[in-house]
C-alpha cells in the first residue's frame, strides 16, 4: 500500500454573520466574468491544442525529480502587518499569513489595509538571484493565499495588487520573466479551495454565513478563473502547489483537469486534493515542516518553513541553522524526496536578511557537493548511523553526519567499489572492501562542519 501523506488541517471556525449581508454584496462587486483566453493563446503560452495530447507523467515529473530543491515564497497584505493586528500579535511558532483568519479581521476591514500594501523594495531579479545563489531550481510563490487577494494582474476581482495598491506593478509578471532569463522554473501557489474574501470560498465564517455559501460559485466566479489567467498569461509555469484539499473529488478533478488543459506539462501538487488510496495531483506532499519516515514509493516533497512562519512575522526569530537545513535537505533527498525551502518577504518586498545569510551558507555547502543532491535518487544504503546516501548511476555518495575517527565502515553495498573521493577538495581517499562491507580511511578533520560527502565509484 502506498503511503498517503496530505494532512489537511482541521480550521476552528468563530461565526460572526452580522456583517455578512452588507460584504456578501460588497464583495460580489469586485468579481467579474474574465474574457477567456483565444485559442493557441501568445508566444509563451502553452497553445490549446496541446491540452489534447497526452503527456508521461516520467516525462513530466524529469524536471522535479532532478532539482530536488525549490524556494517557497509566502508574500502578501500580511506582510505589512508582520505578525501584528491592533495590538494583537501571532504566537511566534503559528503562521503569520494567517493573520486574518486568527483575529477574525473583517473583510472590509483588512482590504483596507490590502490598500496600503505598497511593496517598493521589491526587487524580482535580487530574489532570483537568491534562489540561484543557494542552489535553489524552482520558485513558488504565493499568486493567491487563503485572504483571497491576488499578488498579480486580474481581471477577474479589482483585489489585486495591480488595481488595488499604489505598488501597481505586477510581481508575478516580473518574477515570471527574471525566472526565465535566469533559468529557474517560475511556480506558483494558489489557494483554491479556501478563500477568506469571497463571500462563497471556504474558511471565512465570521464575515459570512456558512450556510448560504455556495462553493460552486466560487469556483466559477473566481478560483477557476483567475487560474485560467495564471496559466494563459505568464508563460511557462513549472508547476501550481494548490492547498488544504477541495471538498470533493469531483471538484478536485475539476481543477485538474483545467490545469492540464491549459498547460499539459504543468505539476500539480498533491494537496490539489487526496481521496483515501487516490492522489489527484502529481506527487505528495507531506504535512508542514514534515520529515520523511521512510518507505516512501512516490514522488513526493516536503514544503518547510526556515524559522517557524511562512508569511513575515518581525517576532520570529526561532531561525534554523544552515547545518540543520543541509541535514534536512539531505535526508529528504536521500528517501527520494524534494525539499521547498520557505522565505517570508517583508512588507516593503524585501526577504529577511537571516534569511539571506542562511541560503548563502547553504548554497555555499551545494556549490561543492551539488552533484551528490542533484539528479540523485533513494540512497541504496538506509539507516546507517554516521549519515546518508544518494546515489546517481555507478555513483554512490556517501554524507556524513557524524565523523568519525580514523575510519569509516559502511555496509550493504552490493557492488564492488572503484574509487572513494572527497567533494569537497577531491581528495581520494583510501578504502579496503570486503563482501558488502568497505572501510574507507578518513583525515582528521571533517572537511564540512554540516554534512561531508565523500563519492565512492562502483562497478
Ligand atoms: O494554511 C497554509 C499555510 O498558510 C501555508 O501556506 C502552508 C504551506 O505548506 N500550507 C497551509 C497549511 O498546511
Amino acid at each position: 500500500m502506498k503511503p498517503r501523506l496530505f494532512q489537511n488541517r482541521v480550521v476552528p471556525g468563530f461565526v460572526l454573520a452580522i456583517l455578512a449581508c452588507v460584504l456578501l454584496s460588497a464583495a460580489n462587486e469586485v468579481y467579474r466574468r474574465v474574457p477567456q483566453p483565444a485559442a493557441g493563446g501568445s508566444a509563451n503560452q502553452s497553445p490549446a491544442s496541446a491540452a489534447t495530447m497526452p503527456v508521461a507523467t516520467s516525462d513530466r515529473m524529469a524536471w522535479f525529480r532532478h532539482d530536488k530543491f525549490g524556494m517557497f515564497i509566502h508574500w502578501g497584505p500580511y506582510s505589512k502587518l508582520a505578525g501584528e493586528w491592533q495590538g494583537h500579535r501571532i504566537p511566534v511558532g503559528t503562521e503569520a499569513e494567517w493573520i486574518m483568519q486568527r483575529f477574525n479581521i473583517p473583510v472590509a476591514e483588512y482590504r483596507q489595509l490590502a490598500h496600503q500594501f505598497n511593496p517598493t523594495h521589491f526587487n524580482p531579479q535580487e530574489w532570483v538571484s537568491l534562489a540561484q545563489a543557494t542552489g535553489m531550481k524552482y520558485i513558488v510563490v504565493t499568486a493567491k493565499h487563503h485572504d483571497g487577494f491576488a499578488m498579480y494582474r486580474s481581471q477577474v476581482s479589482q483585489y489585486n495588487i495591480v488595481d488595488w495598491t499604489p505598488f501597481g506593478r505586477d510581481p508575478l509578471m516580473e518574477l515570471s520573466q527574471a525566472c526565465q532569463k535566469a533559468g529557474i522554473r517560475f511556480c506558483v501557489y494558489y489557494s483554491h479551495r479556501e478563500d477568506w474574501d469571497h463571500p462563497d470560498g471556504y474558511g471565512n465564517n465570521w464575515d459570512y454565513d456558512r450556510s448560504k455559501k455556495d462553493f460552486d460559485r466560487y469556483l466559477e466566479q473566481k478560483s477557476k478563473p483567475q487560474l485560467r489567467e495564471l496559466l494563459t498569461n505568464y508563460g511557462p509555469i513549472g508547476l501550481v502547489w494548490f492547498d488544504r484539499g477541495m471538498d470533493t473529488p469531483e471538484h478536485a478533478r475539476q481543477i485538474v483537469d483545467l490545469v492540464h488543459q491549459l498547460q499539459p506539462r504543468c505539476l500539480i501538487s498533491g494537496r490539489v486534493g487526496s481521496y483515501g488510496q487516490e492522489l489527484m495531483g502529481d506527487y505528495q506532499d507531506m504535512g508542514d515542516n514534515g520529515m520523511p519516515t521512510g518507505g516512501l514509493e512516490e514522488y513526493w516533497e516536503t514544503p518547510q518553513t526556515l524559522n517557524t512562519t511562512w508569511g513575515f512575522s518581525r517576532f520570529d526569530e526561532q531561525w534554523k541553522t544552515p547545518g540543520n537545513v543541509i541535514h534536512r535537505l539531505v535526508e529528504i533527498v536521500s528517501q527520494g524526496g524534494n525539499y521547498l525551502l520557505n522565505v517570508g518577504p517583508t512588507g516593503e518586498g524585501v526577504i529577511p536578511q537571516p534569511s539571506v545569510e542562511r541560503l548563502h551558507e547553504i548554497g555555499a555547502w551545494l556549490k561543492v557537493n551539488g552533484e551528490a543532491i542533484y539528479g540523485t535518487t533513494y540512497g541504496p544504503v538506509q539507516g546507517q548511523s554516521f549519515g546518508r546516501t544518494t546515489r546517481k548511476g555507478n555513483t554512490i555518495y556517501v554524507h556524513v553526519f557524524e565523523w568519525p575517527k580514523g575510519a569509516l565502515e559502511l555496509s550493504g553495498l552490493r557492488s564492488r567499489t572503484i574509487s572513494a573521493t572527497l567533494l569537497a577538495g577531491g581528495r581520494p581517499l583510501a578504502f579496503k572492501q570486503s563482501g558488502d562491507r568497505v572501510w574507507l580511511t578518513l583525515p582528521e578533520e571533517a572537511p564540512d562542519p554540516s554534512v561531508s560527502v565523500i563519492a565512492l565509484r562502483t562497478e
